[in-house]
């Protein structure tokens, strides 16, 4: 009795050992056979063939990718656009997020505002820093003159662009402060709120009052406390 409980337990131990051997088998097979054919789930997918005039290099990649834009998406963008001054000696910058002191908002289908840019951000990921470079006189360096948010570059010299997104949006973002500001100088004048309520009413004094924290009679972007999608002071 005793002698078939001892040759039970073998019995059930080798059953435990031939089993884990099995499924150790299995999975040193599954990383055989697709290991390194299959990327690791979230990996930075390959940078795409640019359209020719645009040169992408990226710049900084920070962990994986959690959210790639697709089209119908919207990027919030921090951005530094530098150009060859004309002694041809050093870069100037002409165009940032910093200077405006709020991001750029840009459709990944937009192919209207800046070409260049639009197409220089192809499947590009949250986080992910790129330069951007649009050789001179490419068709894609025109900027829209109806569009907010973008200096028109020299055509005459390769613009440098130098990207960072800070989100993925998929939708349009609301953002009050660019609707009022009807010049794109990022200042909210008297004028321009009233003409978004309608009429000259008690709202726009109170607004100035708490928001205009420096007294300049403009409410400027950081200033602005109504929906702007900003998630840092810039
Ligand atoms: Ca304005
Ligand atoms: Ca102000």
């Amino acid at each position: 009795m005793m002698k078939k409980s001892v040759s039970l337990l073998l019995d059930f131990a080798i059953i435990l050992l031939i089993g884990l051997t099995s499924s150790a088998d299995v999975m040193d097979e599954g990383e055989g056979a697709g290991g390194d054919a299959v990327p690791p789930k979230n990996s930075f997918p390959d940078l795409p063939e640019f359209k020719e005039g645009v040169t992408v290099t990226v710049l900084d990649r920070v962990g994986e990718c959690p959210r790639m834009a697709f089209p119908g998406d919207w990027l919030e963008l921090e951005f530094v656009a530098k150009q060859m001054s004309d002694d041809g000696e050093t870069y100037e910058e002409f165009d940032s997020s910093y200077s405006k002191e709020r991001p750029l908002f840009l459709a990944v289908s937009d192919n209207e505002k800046l070409p260049g840019l639009t197409e220089g951000l192809r499947n590009v990921c949250v986080g992910e820093k790129r330069q951007i470079i649009i050789q001179a006189e490419s068709p894609l360096m025109q900027v829209d003159p109806k569009s907010a948010g973008l200096e028109q570059p020299k055509t005459d010299r390769p613009a440098v662009y130098e990207v960072k997104v800070r989100s993925i949006l998929d939708q349009e973002p609301v953002n009050l402060f660019t609707k009022m500001d009807l010049d794109n100088n990022n200042q909210l004048s008297r004028e321009e709120i009233e003409q978004f309520f309608g009429e000259a009413n008690d709202d726009v004094e109170k607004l100035f009052e708490y928001q205009d924290k420096d007294k300049d009679n403009f409410i400027s972007y950081n200033e602005f406390q109504g929906p702007k999608f900003n998630h840092d002071e810039f």
